[in-house]
């Protein structure tokens, strides 16, 4: 079908002034959609969306729509979606029930900082607020969780409203937007004078104005330091500033650790990189947070899981702080200087005014660390001397097959915390996970849609026994469009993460996370995918590869020890430099 955004552009090339044409809100939607480039939409239809459904039938051939098994999984498909392209994920859902189904996902992409717009069907706007079928207050639900919320009642809205909506999702620091459209707004027609992309809105700033008095500050700090730290997060993918955040490492020397939802700004085997942040992140960055002079954040907001017990998170050190939002300047730790905007232009400004150095000391300490982790903690992980099978050594041999060039979709417990820990990324974009929300059935739906934003790539979902169970209808929506997507479960038969605590900070008393499951092979195999399940060390290289090799999606069920524990680790309540590395150090 002929778009009316390209009618429109063959009337304006004749110089002509376009006519006015009369369409409904609904394709009002699908004309937005297509000016901004959508290309794919996750989503799930019921009564009060159904006209925009309508209006999609005639558009399906420009936008691909992905019929999910559950409005949550749309969401996270769209997370997904969003973080492996770089571009807005968009979702569809009705009211009530789908869009509280969507809840889930609009906190977790607004702590995640991800773009994604969401439409949602409502009742028709006579009947608001009279506990109409399937009416539910998605606005006032949503607008802690949501970066703009918006109703519309009024189709003549819908092109700006979603011009603004694409907008907010994408620019400054990226999140999640809703815009809720009344059923008669979706089927009022009116008179259509095309799209016009949004690029301002007057009472908002995404971008603040950087300010050169705190880059020669940062500047003068940093050459002075002999103990300089960097320490990264997403804000270095968000802003595509890998390349510019690569040369202000590379010139300034400086050892640099990412958080988890920064990991694969950088390669994971950059010079420079010495691993991870956080509760389960490296030993030495951790340990040594406290021991460096000047820290250098960026694009990261010292989440708790990150700095430990606030009043001994580095209190040593002179803290620079850059990031686009300024309400993340002073949130959490005191800065002594705020480098406020987006890190893709203050990074240039300060690698033009650092010296380029070397701190070899201060780098053999962090070596002298992971010796240390190495002996204690790596290197049983990943090369057992029982017969049991580790989490470690999956991902050790997941790496050589996959050379660090496949996208890591993580669930959230010990077998998150073991894959970040251990896979090799080469490429940015590379690790996508539920860091802020700890999301547990985030994986494999979010895997779907990381998939079909960067299909040139495999994707390969690491989910818990447990996570898997909290979204595996989602099986459904793989069945039937056939995103190549590999799944390895890490089967532990116990919520592992829980259990580790119970053991450790509960006195041994498991409650409930005892977790039965079903034979996860005979489950994909209902949905039509092939699997396997290994739990001895000689079946394990082949059975990674046949996953691997096999033209399509595949689960992969791995039979990994009951009760490992994931270590390093900062205890819940201590500093950062009391991070243990086995459970005697408790
Ligand atoms: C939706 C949700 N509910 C509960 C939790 C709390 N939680 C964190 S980790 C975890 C256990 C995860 O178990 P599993 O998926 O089997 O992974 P494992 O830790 O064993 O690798 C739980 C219950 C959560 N993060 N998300």
């Amino acid at each position: 079908m002929e778009t009316l955004a390209i009618k429109k552009e063959n009337t304006t090339k004749k110089k002509e002034p376009a006519a006015p044409i009369s369409i409904s809100g609904s394709v009002a939607v699908m004309e937005a959609l297509i000016a901004e480039n959508v290309e794919t939409i996750f989503g799930y239809p019921g009564g009060a969306i159904m006209p925009i459904y309508d209006a999609l039938y005639d558009y399906h051939d420009k936008l691909k729509h992905i019929l999910v098994r559950h409005e949550q999984g749309a969401i996270h498909a769209a997370q997904g979606y969003a973080r492996t392209s770089g571009k807005c994920g968009v979702v569809f859902a009705t009211s009530g029930p789908g869009a509280t189904n969507l809840v889930t996902g609009l906190a977790d992409a607004m702590i995640d900082s991800t773009a994604v717009v969401c439409i949602t069907g409502q009742v028709f706007a006579h009947l608001l607020g009279t506990d109409a079928f399937q009416e539910t207050d998605v606005i006032n639900i949503t607008t802690p969780i949501t970066k703009w919320n918006y109703q519309v009642t009024d189709a003549t809205e819908i092109p700006s409203v979603l011009a603004k909506a694409f907008y907010i999702a994408k620019s400054g620091r990226p999140g999640p937007v809703v815009i809720d459209i009344t059923k008669n707004a979706q089927i009022q027609k009116f008179d259509y004078n095309g799209y016009e992309k949004c690029d301002h809105i007057r009472s908002y700033r995404p971008k603040p104005i950087v300010r050169k008095k705190y880059i020669d500050e940062a500047a003068k700090l940093i050459n002075e330091a002999e103990r300089p730290f960097v320490i990264f997060g997403q804000g270095v993918i968000l802003g595509s500033a890998e390349k510019e955040f690569t040369a202000f490492i590379e010139k300034a020397g400086i050892p640099a650790a990412w958080t988890i939802l920064g990991m694969s700004a950088i390669p994971t085997d950059h010079p420079m990189a010495v691993g991870m942040l956080g509760m389960h992140g490296n030993y030495g960055p951790n340990l040594l947070t406290n021991e460096c002079d000047v820290l250098i954040a960026i694009g990261m907001r010292f989440d708790d899981r990150v700095t430990g017990r606030l009043d001994k998170y580095a209190k040593q050190a002179k803290i620079i702080h850059l990031d686009i939002d300024p309400a993340e300047i002073d949130k959490n730790v005191k800065t002594t200087v705020p480098v406020w905007g987006d890190c893709k232009e203050t990074l240039p400004l300060l690698t033009a005014l650092v010296k380029k150095k070397t701190y070899p000391e201060w780098f053999q300490k962090f070596k002298d660390c992971r010796k240390k982790e190495e002996e204690m903690v790596i290197r049983d992980e990943m090369n057992p001397t029982s017969d049991i099978l580790t989490m470690g050594e999956v991902i050790k041999e997941l790496n050589e097959l996959t050379k660090g060039d496949a996208i890591i979709v993580t669930d959230v417990g010990q077998h998150q915390m073991v894959a970040c820990r251990y896979s090799k990324m080469n490429q940015t974009k590379s690790n996508i996970t539920s860091g802020g929300l700890g999301t547990m059935g985030y994986a494999l739906p979010a895997a779907i849609g990381a998939a079909y934003g960067d299909p040139s790539r495999q994707t390969i979902a690491i989910i818990g026994d447990g996570g898997f169970q909290m979204t595996l209808q989602e099986l459904g929506t793989i069945m039937q469009f056939k995103p190549n997507v590999k799944i390895i479960i890490l089967n532990n038969n116990f919520l592992g993460m829980v259990r580790q605590w119970q053991q450790l900070f509960h006195e041994n008393r498991y409650s409930f996370v005892d977790i039965t499951s079903p034979d996860f092979v005979q489950v994909a195999k209902g949905f039509g995918i092939p699997g396997n399940s290994v739990s001895k060390r000689e079946n394990l290289k082949s059975a990674l590869k046949e996953m691997i090799d096999h033209n399509g999606s595949y689960l992969l069920e791995v039979m990994v020890g009951k009760e490992n524990n994931v270590f390093p680790m900062v205890p819940q309540g201590r500093g950062v430099a009391e991070i243990i590395l086995c459970k005697e150090d408790l």
